[in-house]
């Protein structure tokens, strides 16, 4: 499959992050086409088009949008721009050469659910996104797409740019919505879904940056049009980003239903220094690993789930032959400790625990022992935990027990059972 680049379009149009070279390439034809019609007629194209969030769950966008109710005011749109996933760094390059792209699918987003206030909560450390984002908001203030009485319709919207302080956890929707009202960013319990009660407990949708881009050029073309890349249920095209032991790591904008072989070993080049393919992380690193057998899976959401994984957010990690799966584990399940925000205690305890127990399997202090211990552990934490953080760092070490399970044994001194009770 070729590359198509509906949303990685400045690699050929050079400088279209301006507003004039944007307007010249059908910038804000899409809003223009959305104003035209009543809110309603946009969320069934969305319908239509089929298109699902990208930011992991893949959940149908338009029907997401059509569970806010029409009598409650005001209501908001956040757009979910914390991208901290490891392996995923799809978000930042469409904001940081396109930010137009984005500003106008908010605003159709935004009128779509009659929202008059858009939030971008934005990562903080990426700083020249922030600075693309405020001369592209200006831009469009300046060209009357934002603001009062947008082009005369009598809508109204105002976006603010809300920069976070780089906390995993506030990826995770809920969690989002507290770190916007100003408490800590936790999660809360779902339901009430956010299209419901979202912030300030008023009706909010949250959608990623790469859903909101895909957008203008829907409205622009029809759902027909965005159909014809993709499967029926999972139409359109990803930004697959592929890191790890490969020899071109990048993004490429392919169909969802690629396969993990030809997105791994034609565009990507394949695994690097001549060495073997041992496995591959297909969305992010909170899906579950997979290997060689499913290099044929086509990479959307439902091949993915039919397999054990996800879509995730599309974040290809390729793993080598020379690398030790126990370390790997160690470096994910260390990511999760990190970040779990402690609110619920299978996360918090479980995580310690994972990581403590792979402290000592890879530094070759573990035990057999500990090797089971890690796994009911894990096991231990299945479906408990308050949000999908806790899950993901028992899903992963699973995954890797499912298929790679011998090779945490080569790590175990050869001790006695029972004096592993004696831990430090
Ligand atoms: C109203 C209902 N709304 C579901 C909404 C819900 C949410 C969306 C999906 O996790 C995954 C996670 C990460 N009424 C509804 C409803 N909704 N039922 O639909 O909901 P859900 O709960 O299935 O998923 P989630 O909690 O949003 C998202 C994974 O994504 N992830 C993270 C990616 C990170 C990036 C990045 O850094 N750029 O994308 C990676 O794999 O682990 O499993 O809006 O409210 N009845």
């Amino acid at each position: 499959m070729e590359q198509v680049y509906l949303l990685l379009r400045h690699r050929e149009i050079p400088n279209i992050d301006q507003y004039d070279v944007y307007v010249a390439h059908g910038g804000y034809e899409g809003l223009k086409a959305a104003l035209e019609k009543s809110p309603d007629e946009v969320i069934d194209i969305v319908k239509q088009s089929g298109l699902r969030g990208r930011g992991g769950a893949g959940f149908p966008t338009g029907v997401k949008w059509g569970f806010v109710p029409k009598d409650v005011f005001p209501k908001y749109l956040v757009c979910n721009f914390a991208e901290g996933e490891p392996g995923t760094f799809k978000d930042r390059e469409i904001v940081e050469n396109n930010p137009h792209q984005l500003i106008e699918g908010i605003i159709i987003a935004a009128y779509a659910i009659q929202a008059s206030t858009a939030y971008i909560y934005h990562r903080g450390e990426f700083t020249y996104a922030a600075a693309q984002l405020q001369k592209a908001i200006a831009d469009a203030e300046a060209h009357g797409w934002l603001g009062e009485n947008i082009q005369g319709t009598g809508f109204s919207l105002k976006i603010h740019l809300h920069r976070e302080a780089g906390a995993y956890i506030c990826g995770e929707e809920t969690a989002q919505l507290n770190s916007i009202e100003g408490y800590l960013g936790q999660p809360r319990l779902k339901p009430p879904f956010p299209a419901v009660e979202g912030l300030w407990r008023k009706p909010t949708v949250i959608n990623n940056v790469e859903t909101l881009s895909n957008l203008p050029g829907i409205l622009r073309h029809g759902a027909d049009w965005y159909r014809q890349w993709g499967t029926e249920k999972n139409p359109g095209t990803r930004i697959y980003g592929v890191s790890g032991h490969v020899v071109r790591p990048g993004l490429y904008e392919l169909p969802t239903n690629v396969t993990a072989r030809e997105l791994i070993f034609e565009h990507a080049g394949g695994i690097w220094k001549g060495r073997g393919f041992k496995a591959f992380i297909p969305g992010g690193v909170s899906a579950p690993i997979l290997t060689e057998e499913h290099l044929d899976t086509p990479l959307t959401f439902d091949d993915l789930a039919a397999v054990g994984s996800m879509g995730g957010s599309g974040g290809v990690i390729v793993i080598d032959d020379h690398t030790d799966m126990a370390w790997l584990t160690y470096k994910m399940v260390a990511f999760y400790r990190h970040e779990s925000c402690g609110k619920c205690s299978p996360c918090r305890e479980g995580t310690y625990w994972q990581k403590m127990l792979l402290t000592r399997i890879v530094s070759g202090r573990g035990t057999r022992t500990d090797i089971e211990l890690l796994k009911q552990v894990s096991d231990q934490m299945t479906n408990k935990c308050f949000c999908p953080l806790g899950e993901s760092s028992r899903g992963v070490v699973q995954a890797v027990y499912k298929y790679f399970g011998d090779e945490m044994y080569v790590h175990a001194k050869d001790i006695p059972v029972l004096q592993t009770e004696q831990r430090s």
